[in-house]
């Protein structure tokens, strides 16, 4: 079992944040300005190393998160990812025949130096530390491979309804090159795999079944058949109440929320063999101070009597001042020592 849920059933609370390598952090900024091409970064092993590593460094958080991206699915499948100032990703036109004709080898091939950076990064990581491996998760993916951009302001949900049988195939090709995306990082070291579903919000509720819940708990069984001591976290970001029913077909062993879902409605509706993860709205880490802490605390008390790691509600924005996160951490390991000596 990874350190990260260990140190969760013993009730401490571990700490760690989406998005904690990045832009925020000015040590990530001076690598960044050296390396023009995003994906050509995050294949990097060194850099990716060194970047990896660097909140570890900084904050002695209690997992480290790999620093790639999930669009290196799509890259990996031949579609060109490119990452500009101020808009995000921009993929080109993908070619299902080329997607089709894709082999495993080839795709590995391609991106193995993710795999191979998730190897140095383990051998520099103290054992106390979890690494973290992640895949985007099918629905999420097939998101940016159609709309080829950030799909934050159009809707590529009509394409999707147009096109249902190429959809189908390509959905397929992608779930299957998600899986072996997470073995390989598992293989490579990774002692957690997080599933991103970050537009799941996006699908229509009676398409939550087809596009996300069944392909999760797919990919989910498949993993658990081969590593079933590596815990999977799920965050289906966006879908609400719909968590209720995500749990009940996914079962994963970590679920992550969004800062939407209420504490209360968790507590209430989602078993308490899944470990919490998250919630805090990122945008308290912006000012810091009182009410961040506040916000910090009120997490951490709603959820005392279960297990929990504590997380965001998404990503650290990019300018978040580093000594908030700092205060962050501080916060969370306090509120441990008091427990802790309680018990
Ligand atoms: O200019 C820069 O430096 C690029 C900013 C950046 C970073 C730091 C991007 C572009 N990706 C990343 C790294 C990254 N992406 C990590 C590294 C590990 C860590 O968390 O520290 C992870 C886990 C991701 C995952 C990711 N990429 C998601 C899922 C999480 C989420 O934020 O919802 C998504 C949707 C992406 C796509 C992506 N990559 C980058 C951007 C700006 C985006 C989002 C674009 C959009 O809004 O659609």
């Amino acid at each position: 079992m990874s350190t990260l849920i260990k140190n969760c059933l013993k009730k401490k609370n571990p700490i760690w944040l989406m998005r904690q390598a990045g832009r925020y952090l000015p040590e990530y900024q001076l690598i960044r300005r050296k390396q023009k091409n995003f994906i050509n970064f995050c294949l990097n092993i060194n850099a990716a190393t060194k970047v990896t590593l660097q909140p570890i460094n900084r904050f002695d958080l209690d997992a480290a998160i790999i620093f790639s991206d999930i669009l290196i699915i799509p890259y990996g499948l031949g579609q060109q990812v490119e990452f500009k100032e101020n808009i995000g990703p921009v993929l080109s036109n993908y070619n299902l025949d080329v997607f089709k004709k894709k082999t495993k080898y080839e795709f590995i091939e391609k991106i193995k130096n993710v795999y191979k950076a998730i190897n140095k990064t383990r051998s520099k990581l103290s054992k106390r530390k979890s690494l973290i491996g992640f895949v985007g998760s099918p629905w999420t993916i097939l998101v940016y491979v159609l709309n080829g951009k950030s799909p934050k302001k159009q809707i590529t949900y009509k394409k999707i309804l147009k096109n249902k049988e190429e959809i189908k195939e390509l959905f397929q090709i992608i779930e299957k090159f998600v899986l072996i995306h997470a073995e390989e990082q598992i293989k490579a070291g990774a002692d957690t795999i997080q599933l991103f579903d970050s537009w799941a919000g996006l699908i229509n509720s009676r398409d939550l079944k087809e596009f996300c819940f069944n392909p999760t708990k797919r990919i989910i069984k498949k993993l658990k058949q081969k590593y079933p001591k590596i815990p999977i976290i799920c965050f289906p970001r966006g879908i609400g109440k719909k968590i209720k029913e995500f749990c009940k077909v996914v079962k994963p062993n970590v679920l992550s929320i969004d800062s939407k879902i209420g504490a209360d409605f968790v507590l209430k509706n989602i078993n308490k063999k899944i470990i919490i993860q998250g919630g805090m709205d990122p945008k308290f880490l912006l000012k810091g101070g009182k009410l961040m802490k506040q916000k910090a605390l009120y997490y951490l008390n709603k959820f005392k009597n279960r297990s929990y790691i504590f997380n965001l509600g998404h990503g650290v924005i990019k300018e978040t001042k580093p000594e908030a996160v700092q205060q962050l951490v501080n916060i969370v390991r306090e509120f441990n020592e008091r427990s802790f000596r309680k018990n």
